[in-house]
């Protein structure tokens, strides 16, 4: 049988169930939200600075050089560290995922291979816990909700290990590319580089974030396009404040001026932290477990089947 067409109704007199929207507020605020980002690029691209300059707090080691002379150390294994940041009264566990950079071997084949494991060990974990008979009511997410692609600011073209770990991740991952130091690059130099960059990732056929979504709204889809217009989003990280009309802000200076990171006209790290915290952060999330962790899942369930199904038909008796 199937259900009657529903009846619209105007309550007759107030009866409180627009509160629900508040009620879901108050328990959201309690609970928390969790947020967890991944920097993967080539050797000693800011990534660890950029880290750090995005939420404005020293958050992991990034191996700026104090002196001139000093090496400065690189990241040389994955690292997650957890943090808790409140604005406002909300909580942000916010998880960051700091990986070594990779491309200075002879052979680099396989490099990217630790990073796409992490990536799906987060989602193979949740998976399992989902699947216990006495699942948790809030199972702790560690999936990777956007992985930051650092690109080389060289002004020519990506390198084919670039293309191959772009691919490899946006397979698994939401991945957002920037250009780093973009500091090294004029205008005209960056809008080029841009283009170039774009065709080539369309030629290959890589689908970065944002996707569009058949539940989005026009205003949703034209802030998607917009996004996409922009990207790679040409930053400059720091963790050092200078003072710029009076002001301490986060620069970098040198001896012939001074660059604003939080100053769009010098590069475009504020489009992308709005994009990542203001506009973006619950999609993020949302697009990773719809979306990646989905296809994750059913891959491995599809698997499972599989491999049951033939134990079952070889031990049939014959
Ligand atoms: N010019 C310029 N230098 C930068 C920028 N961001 C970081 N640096 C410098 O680049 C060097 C490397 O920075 P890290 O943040 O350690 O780089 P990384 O990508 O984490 O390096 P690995 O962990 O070795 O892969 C440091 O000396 C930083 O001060 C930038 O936007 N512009
Ligand atoms: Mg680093």
């Amino acid at each position: 049988m199937t259900p009657n067409a529903p009846i619209e109704v105007q309550a007759g007199s107030y009866v409180g169930f627009d509160t629900i929207t508040r009620q879901i507020e108050h328990k959201l605020l309690k609970r928390g939200f969790q947020f967890n980002v991944m920097v993967v690029g080539q050797t000693g691209l800011g990534k660890s600075t950029l880290i750090n300059t995005l939420f404005a707090s020293h958050l992991v080691e990034s191996k700026g050089r104090i002196e001139p002379e000093a090496v400065s150390p690189s990241t040389t294994e994955i690292h997650a560290q957890s943090h808790i940041i409140s604005e406002n009264g909300v909580k942000l566990k916010l998880n960051i995922i700091d990986t070594p950079g990779y491309g200075d071997l002879i052979n680099n084949e396989g490099c990217w291979d630790p990073i796409i494991k992490h990536i799906k060990d987060q989602h193979s974990a949740y998976l399992r816990k989902e699947l216990t008979a006495m699942r948790d009511r809030y199972i702790p997410d560690t999936r990777v909700h956007c992985c930051l692609f650092f690109i080389n600011p060289t002004g020519h073209t990506l390198k084919p290990i670039d293309i191959v770990v772009l691919k490899k991740l946006t397979d698994v991952v939401n991945v957002v590319p920037v250009i780093a130091k973009a500091d090294s690059m004029t205008l005209e130099e960056r809008a080029l580089f841009k283009e170039r960059i774009m065709a080539e990732l369309q030629h290959h056929q890589v689908r970065l974030y944002p996707f569009d979504a058949e539940e989005n709204d026009d205003e949703e889809l034209q802030l998607n396009q917009r996004i996409r217009s922009m990207l790679p989003f040409a930053v400059v990280g720091s963790e050092r404040n200078v003072v710029i009309d009076g002001k301490s802000v986060r620069g970098r200076k040198n001896r012939w001026g001074v660059i604003n990171v939080e100053d769009e006209r010098h590069c475009e790290f504020v489009y992308l932290r709005n994009f990542l915290t203001r506009t973006h952060l619950q999609d993020l999330i949302e697009t990773t477990a719809q979306i990646h962790y989905e296809t994750f899942r059913s891959k491995q369930l599809l698997a499972l089947k599989e491999s049951s199904a033939k134990q079952q038909q070889q031990s049939a008796p014959a």
